[in-house]
């Protein structure tokens, strides 16, 4: 729509930031992006989103969009070319239920392997593998969580396979097991390798480690004595 104005504010390494890129590219909107230092969140943030205080934040013709997952929605009910949702509700019901379990279910265990320690980081690590193994059996065989497109599940979610490998090599925990789990290994480069589009705004996997190991570095010395 001539004469829009459409504003995301973000910060490179979060992936809630990185599921609006893609959602963004995938419908070819044009949009100007603010990158945040999260230690020193800008007034416009603050103003923005009041409530959470966290990125990211669409602003649409000076309207602000928070939650990465209602933005995604926002975006794809206000823009309904190359729709991410398919057509038949129960389908689009099923996209929704599998993003929220991926939000709800395996983001804090992948996290949580990450920031905690000793037992309850095993803990957490079972809980996250246990998840992602119900996420393995949805995608079965499966290129992508939208069949043979990607989709709104794709969007919001792959990510999460790159991530949890990051998560692995820093904290030496197996999260994903490559038999137990071959379509999720390969879901994150299959939606990268089918819309070379969306790999301009994903942050390269090796600058993501180190910017994590450092991230690390500093949590295990603040829980140290
Ligand atoms: N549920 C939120 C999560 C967003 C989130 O956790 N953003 C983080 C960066 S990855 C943030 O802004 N953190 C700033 C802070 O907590 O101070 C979403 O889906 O948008």
């Amino acid at each position: 729509m001539a004469g829009e104005k459409v504003k995301l504010l973000g910060y490179w390494a979060s992936p809630f930031t990185l599921r609006v890129h893609w959602a963004l590219k995938i419908k070819g909107i044009e949009y100007d992006y603010q990158e945040e230092d999260l230690p020193n969140k800008s007034s416009l943030l603050l103003q923005y989103n009041p409530v959470h205080k966290k990125i990211p934040i669409l602003v649409h013709n000076g309207k602000p969009i928070a939650e990465s997952l209602v933005i995604l929605e926002y975006i794809e009910e206000t823009w309904k070319h190359n729709p991410l949702l398919p057509e038949d509700p129960y389908e689009r019901a099923k996209s929704r239920f599998w993003a929220k379990f991926v939000d709800d279910k395996c983001v804090p265990g992948i996290f949580g392997t990450f920031s905690k320690v000793g037992e309850e980081q095993q803990k957490t690590a079972k809980e996250a593998r246990d998840n992602l193994k119900i996420l393995e059996g949805e995608l079965g065989r499966k290129r992508f969580f939208g069949d043979t497109k990607i989709g709104f599940m794709d969007v919001a979610c792959a990510w999460i396979i790159c991530w949890a490998q990051i998560v692995e090599e820093i904290v030496d925990i197996k999260l994903i097991d490559a038999e137990e789990m071959p379509s999720l290994v390969s879901w994150f480069q299959n939606v990268l390798e089918a819309a070379p589009i969306l790999k301009e705004c994903t942050p390269p996997k090796d600058k993501l480690l180190e910017h994590n190991k450092g991230f690390y570095k500093m949590l295990v010395a603040s829980a140290s004595p």
